[in-house]
């Protein structure tokens, strides 16, 4: 999953262009979406035909949680929330993705265990298994986990069990991709964005990946 963190339209355009062939899914987050709009979404999708997951780190009251989802459904097919808010916070947003499956269109909620920079060690990660366990018990479609501490990664790997983990910290952030391919499964992901979108050739590093990934 490539995380297009730029801030200029044309260059996302432009990098999902090169980059789309060798990815599952594109990743867009504030940093794109308040330089340009929520419909960049629709514009990538046009082109790429790739899952595009919104990273807003939803991290609200429910009430509002599910406001945000709802506007921001409308657009990706996957929203990515906090799960320090609660049960509560995150079912709000599962009740959204829900009416938007009754209508054919499958969104999935993705919920933050532990991150990957070094401040998470501070707060979240004394939490964080306790979060993993309730990602399992909500079902949410993913969990986000670092590739920075791949032993804190296999465990909440190992307690969310058949959810699908999705992993950054390869590349800028200084994750070992060996450690981390050994850990996770198919279905996971492993996210990366500086390494491609700051590349030369973003095509090229994308594919780089690809190749890994594909021949292991
Ligand atoms: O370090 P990069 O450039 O490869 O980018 C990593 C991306 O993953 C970037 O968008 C960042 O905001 C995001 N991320 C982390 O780096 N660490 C985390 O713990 C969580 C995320 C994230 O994307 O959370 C939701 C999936």
């Amino acid at each position: 999953m490539v995380a297009l963190d730029v801030t200029d339209e044309n260059k996302a355009i432009e990098i999902s262009r090169e980059v789309f062939q060798y990815v599952d899914a594109i990743k867009v987050g504030y940093p794109l979406v308040l330089s340009s709009h929520l419909s960049i979404v629709d514009r990538i999708k046009e082109i790429t035909k790739k899952e595009i997951i919104c990273d807003f780190k939803l991290a609200d009251i429910p009430s509002t949680n599910e406001k945000i989802a709802s506007l921001t459904l409308r657009y990706g097919d996957g929203i990515i929330c906090h799960g320090f808010l609660g049960e509560d916070s995150i079912r709000a947003v599962q009740e959204v993705a829900k009416k938007y499956g009754e209508k054919g269109n499958y969104k999935k909620v993705i919920m933050v265990t532990e991150m990957s920079h070094r401040g998470a060690i501070q707060f979240i990660q004394p939490v964080a298994d306790e979060l993993a366990e309730m990602a399992k018990r909500l079902k949410v479609d993913g969990v986000v986990a670092p590739s920075t501490r791949p032993e804190r990664l296999k465990t909440i790997k190992d307690i969310v069990g058949d959810i699908p983990v999705l992993s950054p910290g390869i590349g800028a952030q200084g994750g070992d991709l060996n450690k981390v391919l050994n850990i996770l499964d198919e279905d996971d992901y492993i996210i990366v964005g500086r390494d491609i979108y700051e590349s030369e050739n973003p095509g090229r590093r994308a594919q780089y990946y690809y190749h890994i990934l594909k021949d292991r």
